[in-house]
């Protein structure tokens, strides 16, 4: 049986919904984010030395990162579904998406995360405007370029066909579901580009998605 360790509003939840669209059983093993640190708890490293979610377990293998786990799942359990077939163009476009959503988006949203927290974080009133005139700073002239840089990239992309890689549904889209998420809370991302907005709608009114969702419980990427 597959185990996911599952954090509270994390990116297990695409695993979830991976498995819910493969039609795969699986069970639930729940983590509480600290709810002022926002870390998972401490039980999660006796499962993987990082203690990161997610992680899954499925007999002798224990894997985490989000994109591994996506491919190992989709490629054992798949019979040929969410991957598009090795060797053609869809499959090096998918597996570049597989990578594109840790290695290139998460960055910058993080880097926002962290400063905007720096920003608004309580701190000594001789201390506070630097820490506020810093954070602004880095804001401004780093982090929010390269968010719409990658905005505008993601909305062209979905310009070329119905799906991230190719016309079909792929893992491609689950994996990316994290990212695109996380720029509509704190990225930048509405109505405005209408593509990637319309692909948040499209994925949120999958069945298998609404069905992650009553599994997973809590899930809000706002801060
Ligand atoms: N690149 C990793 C990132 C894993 C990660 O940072 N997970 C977050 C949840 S979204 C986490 O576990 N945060 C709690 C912590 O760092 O203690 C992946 O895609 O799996």
């Amino acid at each position: 049986m597959i185990t996911v360790h599952h954090l509270n509003n994390s990116r297990s939840q695409r695993i979830l919904w991976l498995l819910e669209e493969l039609g795969v059983p699986y069970e639930i093993k729940r983590y509480q984010r600290d709810p002022k640190t926002m870390l998972a708890p401490p039980e999660l490293r006796q499962i993987h030395p990082l203690g990161k979610s997610p992680v899954i377990t499925d007999g002798e293998v224990t894997l985490a990162e989000s994109g591994a786990i996506i491919e190992y799942l989709a490629e054992r359990y798949g019979q040929g579904r969410l991957l598009p077939p090795s060797g053609t163009p869809e499959r090096l476009r998918c597996n570049y998406w597989l990578h594109y959503a840790e290695g290139s988006a998460m960055p910058p949203l993080l880097l926002k995360l962290v400063f905007r927290r720096v920003e608004t974080a309580p701190a000594p009133f001789f201390v506070k405007p630097i820490a506020k005139g810093i954070a602004h700073k880095v804001l401004q002239s780093f982090v929010d370029p390269q968010l719409k840089l990658h905005l505008d990239y993601l909305e062209g992309e979905l310009g070329k066909s119905a799906w991230f890689a190719g016309n079909e549904f792929s893992a491609a889209d689950i994996q990316l579901s994290f990212p695109v998420e996380a720029f509509a809370a704190r990225g930048g991302l509405d109505a405005g580009r209408p593509r990637l907005w319309a692909f948040l709608q499209r994925i949120h009114a999958r069945p298998a998605y609404q069905r992650a969702l009553q599994s997973g419980g809590e899930y809000s990427l706002g801060d």
